[in-house]
């Protein structure tokens, strides 16, 4: 057997890969030999960029690592950004390449697709990079990469093979099955000290972040029993389902909530980096904690970073859930509904201009599609969405706009995301400007009949950095860009499209969509504000 032959076998039948996203190459093509007939379906995107997204989305739609097949260097650095958004939110990933034969490595002769050191390029943004130089250890290497993924903080893994190997014969394992692995389990005198917090909080709150996205039950036993109003990043939307009267949104950068949590004297933080993105939207280091802050998380450096820790806890999720909900086998009845109910009162999310023409949008979306899957660039009605959807389950709303905030990820994340979930509907949030960033995967969907319907919402400009720009009167530049006949560019790609001007408008097109293959729906935002009544 090659060294590429193991690969494939150990990705298909150890580790359960189904799917891989991948550009081929002169440098790849020993490990595409016999790829057709191996059952692992290949998806082509178009650039690799759009092969890291894919895997992205593929990922935090089913919870398994999204896999690349990527050539050395241009397509790594291509790559790139894919993996830094991973990188940023946790998303486990798996990235193989080429890289130049041996026996050239590092001596700068100007080989085809060369780098000084791709391993170096590529480590700052995975949670390593490894360069195998015998086939042999083929097995522990990928064994290495499952084992982040499955029992610590997941992320993106760099694995690159030098191209003299692929061909290399390499004796198989003597047995293909991946050693069981469970994740750390949490201190029980620990455990029991939060417990003893917790049951003597007068006003406790939960934060909870996509750490939960699989540890459901535990997380609403818990909760109910506490009666603590809780905060679900963007990212752990849905772990307590639709409109749970516990369940403040990921609304932690909104003024009552930020007095909510200054008022909590025991601060449950559960798989959530207490980050930015989810916490501080406004970017006024604003949201602050006086309370004892009890923590768990798989990584025991995130338990200490961004706010000040009273008792941390390393363990998995769920079973910390399940081993702190024994603590509390009866409810404790506090005030945390009627407090949870007067934040979300004041918020007054439907009344607030900002979000006005958004509101509209998501009741159309879920009076349509209740199911759907929903994923997002950085666009004005995907930060709207972070503050108005509520969703049934998780991993059923992610954006761009958390952690790295990288344009051009919600059109193919949604690709990845429709390949996990064949059966849920799949809508991608894209703005004008973001969704030109990698508009060529819309011939990737059109080949893969992908069924995603693309929201595309249309103000002819960066209208999120137009508006930082009047903020804080800088005139502007470089954001009144000039937006193309998207109508008649997804025509040319074999995609079905519509221009869609108002609510019921958008009601129906999606009634009427396609059964297969994509529907591209321009929304005219000015036309579409105007049909509400809304000035621009
Ligand atoms: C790779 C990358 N480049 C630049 C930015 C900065 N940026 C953030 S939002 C934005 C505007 C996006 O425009 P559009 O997609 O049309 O959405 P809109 O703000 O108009 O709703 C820009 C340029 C970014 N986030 N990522």
């Amino acid at each position: 057997m090659t060294c590429a032959e193991l690969l494939i076998r150990l990705l298909r039948d150890t580790y359960g890969v189904d799917t891989v996203f991948g550009i081929p190459g002169v440098h790849t093509i020993e490990l595409y030999r016999g790829l057709k007939d191996s059952g692992l379906r290949h998806v082509t995107p178009r650039h690799e960029q759009g092969a890291g997204f894919m895997a992205d989305g593929y990922a935090r739609a089913s919870g398994k690592p999204g896999v690349c097949f990527i050539i050395t260097g241009p397509g790594m650095t291509n790559i790139a950004t894919a993996m830094g958004q991973a990188l940023a939110d946790s998303v486990p990933m798996l990235v193989i390449s080429s890289v130049n034969r041996r026996d050239t490595l590092g001596r700068g002769q100007g080989r085809l697709h060369e780098l000084p050191s791709q391993q170096q390029t590529l480590a700052g943004v995975a949670r390593f990079s490894h360069t195998l130089l015998d086939p042999a250890a083929l097995p522990e290497v990928l064994a290495r990469a499952f084992a982040l993924f499955l029992g610590s903080r997941p992320g993106p893994v760099h694995i690159e093979i030098p191209i003299d190997l692929f061909s290399q014969s390499v004796q198989p394992p003597s047995h293909w099955q991946a050693a069981r692995l469970y994740r750390a389990s949490p201190d029980p005198e620990g455990l029991a000290k939060a417990a003893e917090w917790l049951r003597e909080a007068k006003r406790p709150l939960a934060l909870l972040g996509g750490g939960c996205c699989d540890a459901l039950k535990a997380a609403r036993e818990l909760i109910e029993r506490l009666d603590a109003p809780t905060v679900t990043t963007i990212n752990a939307k849905g772990v307590l389902g639709r409109h749970h009267p516990l369940d403040l949104g990921a609304n932690a950068a909104l003024p009552a909530v930020r007095e909510l949590a200054r008022n909590a004297d025991v601060i449950l933080a559960v798989g959530t980096e207490l980050g930015e993105t989810d916490y501080d939207v406004v970017f006024d280091d604003g949201f602050a904690l006086s309370g004892r802050l009890i923590r768990i998380d798989l990584d025991p450096e995130q338990l200490v970073r961004n706010q000040a820790l009273a008792l941390g806890l390393v363990g998995d999720a769920g079973r910390s859930l399940e081993q702190l909900a024994e603590h509390f086998p009866e409810s404790l009845k506090r005030d945390g509904h009627e407090r949870t109910a007067r934040a979300l009162a004041a918020l007054a999310l439907a009344d607030d201009p900002a979000f006005a023409p958004f509101v509209p949008l998501y009741d159309t979306l879920e009076q349509a599609l209740p199911e759907a899957l929903l994923v997002g660039d950085s666009t004005a009605p995907v930060y709207a969405g972070n503050h108005l959807v509520s969703q049934p389950a998780p991993r059923r709303y992610f954006n761009a706009s958390t952690g790295y905030g990288t344009l051009g990820y919600g059109l193919p994340a949604a690709l990845g995301a429709q390949l996990a979930k064949p059966a849920l509907p799949v809508v991608a949030l894209v703005g004008d400007g973001g969704v030109m960033f990698t508009l060529s995967e819309l011939a990737t969907a059109v080949e893969e009949r992908l069924p995603i319907i693309i929201v595309l919402w249309n103000n002819s400009g960066y209208e999120e950095i137009r508006r930082y720009m009047d903020a804080h009167g800088v005139e502007r530049v470089g954001v009144d860009i000039q937006a193309p006949d998207f109508q008649a560019l997804a025509e040319g790609f074999g995609c079905a499209a519509r221009r869609v001007a108002s609510p019921q408008a958008l009601a129906e097109a999606l009634a009427s969509r396609p059964a297969e293959g994509p529907l591209l729906l321009d929304v005219d935002a000015h036309d579409w504000q105007a049909s509400l009544g809304i000035a621009k």
